[in-house]
């Protein structure tokens, strides 16, 4: 049918997704995607609303079957985050029915019922779909140290070959159904939750929040979660053990603690698999599900993707020899089309001899398995799965009028991997008796109005000074709560 959705031998009209209570087979799915298509068709780039709903899977495909990128904004985005993804992506409308004011693109919803076309009149088929392997698929926005979020443009042959890599790795068929409850608007939900179902041919049941009792009642084959969700399955040991009957878990977006994957092991028999990826790069390596599950470990890397590590200091290859440290370093068919204007950052990712730069310290054992073992900037915060620039959380600090400093930290935490937390400097904010928890409310709900919700600090220091070297600059290794 195009590049990502091949026409494939099942059976067009059996339940193939849910999400939440609403169903559509295959042929009901492409249906309404083409009546997306039909619409936004010729566009340069579509924004779409992204909350966890069926109308947000048929905009994706719709804008995929028009060959035109698509935007996903987080549903929960204020108005900073969001005006900042729309205006940068030039998109010129946004599907969906979202309350949101002053929007500078007209909105237009979307219908999961609305049928135009039969799979043969497709706009994918006339226009080409995403036949154009280099073609942007997705724009999708993601934080850096500093700054407002880039969009990372994903070509649609990269993710048909990550899904490709990831299926025969996973064994995923259409014999499977794939569950979890992921956000629509990053990979680890969109592009292998949604598209990958899709394109493999299994059927889908999105949960819409990813809760243990939802994943014990969907009955799946293959399910995905982040960190955070599988330590939450383990806390809920009856949701846990009825995973028992599905053939793989999936771990992926930030580390999985050992003991989270010793315990899932103890309640369902059997360890879950972990692999890594990034927004830039798509899912580079994984564990197999037929090989070791190795606590620690990520696993090898996928089909022709090649991986090197590099001495942080000196730029020298580092040996394999599962000790030596060094920055992960990518190269291969899954890799990303650029940040959407900002060739000079693009290049900058990117060592002279065209290899992605990770960001990421990594150790390769001798059999090719690889560990990671933190990132070499502090600056982004892994939080329940979410990436997170502490640059974007102070600037959203400091546009409070009464904050005069912010400085923005990870912190470990037994439920998010990382939360984040903030020191500020605002004696205005907590003078005249207001108590400190009352401005540290206020403080999160700014955060959480402007940015996304799951962007806000979880918790708030206020201080009379930042600690700074002599070079004026806040030394965050030494704040400490
Ligand atoms: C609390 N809430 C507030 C608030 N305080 N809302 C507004 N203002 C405030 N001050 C409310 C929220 O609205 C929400 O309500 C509720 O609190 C819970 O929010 P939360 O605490 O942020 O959610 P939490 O339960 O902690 O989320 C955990 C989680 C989530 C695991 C569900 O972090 C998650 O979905 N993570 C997945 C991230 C992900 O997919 N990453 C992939 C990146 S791709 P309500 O009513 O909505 O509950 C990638 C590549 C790869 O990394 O390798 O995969
Ligand atoms: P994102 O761009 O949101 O996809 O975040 C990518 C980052 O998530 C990577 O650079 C890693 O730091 C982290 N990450 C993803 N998967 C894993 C994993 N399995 N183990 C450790 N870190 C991971």
């Amino acid at each position: 049918m195009t590049l990502l959705f091949p026409s494939l031998d099942v059976d067009h009209d059996a339940p193939a997704v849910q999400v939440g209570e609403v169903v559509l087979s295959r042929a009901e799915l492409m249906g309404a995607a083409a009546t997306v298509a039909g619409r936004v068709a010729g566009a340069g780039a579509v924004a779409v609303h992204a909350e966890a709903s069926m109308a947000t899977v048929v905009s994706i495909v719709g804008c995929l079957l028009a060959g035109v990128p698509a935007v996903p904004v987080p549903p929960d985005s204020g108005p900073r985050e969001r005006g900042h993804i729309l205006r940068d992506s030039r998109a010129e409308l946004l599907l969906g029915s979202p309350d949101w004011e002053d929007l500078p693109v007209p909105t237009v919803p979307v219908d999961p019922a609305a049928r135009t076309a039969s799979p043969g009149e497709l706009p994918g088929e006339t226009t080409g779909g995403q036949r154009r392997p280099d073609q942007t698929a997705l724009i999708l926005y993601t934080s850096g140290t500093t700054g407002a979020p880039k969009g990372v443009m994903v070509p649609a042959a990269a993710i048909a070959a990550d899904l490709d890599a990831l299926a025969e790795a996973w064994a995923w068929t259409p014999d499977d159904t794939l569950v979890h409850g992921l956000p629509l608007f990053h990979v680890h939900g969109l592009v292998l939750g949604v598209l990958g179902a899709l394109r493999v041919g299994s059927r889908l049941v999105h949960t819409v929040r990813p809760t243990p009792t939802a994943y014990a009642a969907a009955g799946g084959s293959l399910y995905f979660g982040v960190p955070t969700v599988w330590s939450r399955v383990c806390d809920d040991p009856d949701s846990a053990r009825a995973l028992a009957a599905a053939r793989l878990l999936v771990s992926g977006s930030a580390a999985l603690p050992a003991p989270i994957l010793a315990r899932l092991a103890a309640l369902t028999g059997s360890a879950p698999i972990e692999r890594y990826g990034m927004t830039e790069t798509l899912i580079t390596t994984s564990s197999r599900a037929d090989g070791e599950r190795r606590a620690g470990w990520v696993g090898a890397a996928l089909k022709d993707v090649r991986t090197r590590l590099v001495d942080d200091e000196t730029g020298a290859p580092l040996p394999a020899d599962g000790q030596s440290i060094g920055e992960l370093q990518i190269q291969g068919p899954t890799l990303f089309g650029g940040y959407l204007g900002r060739p000079d950052v693009t290049d900058a990712s990117f060592t002279a001899d065209g290899w992605f730069r990770t960001g990421d310290a990594a150790v390769i054992a001798p059999d090719g398995h690889h560990r990671i073992v933190g990132r070499r900037s502090t600056d982004l915060i892994k939080s329940g799965g979410y990436r997170i620039g502490a640059g974007e959380v102070e600037a959203a600090l400091l546009a409070h009028p009464q904050v005069r400093e912010a400085a923005v930290v990870g912190l470990p935490d037994d439920d998010l991997g990382q939360r984040i937390a903030a020191f500020v400097v605002a004696p205005d904010l907590i003078g005249g008796g207001r108590s400190s928890r009352a401005a540290a409310v206020d403080l999160t709900d700014f955060v959480a109005r402007e940015l996304s919700v799951h962007k806000r600090p979880r918790e708030i220091h206020f201080v009379s000074e930042l600690p700074r070297n002599p070079m004026g600059k806040v030394r965050k290794s030494a704040l400490t709560p």
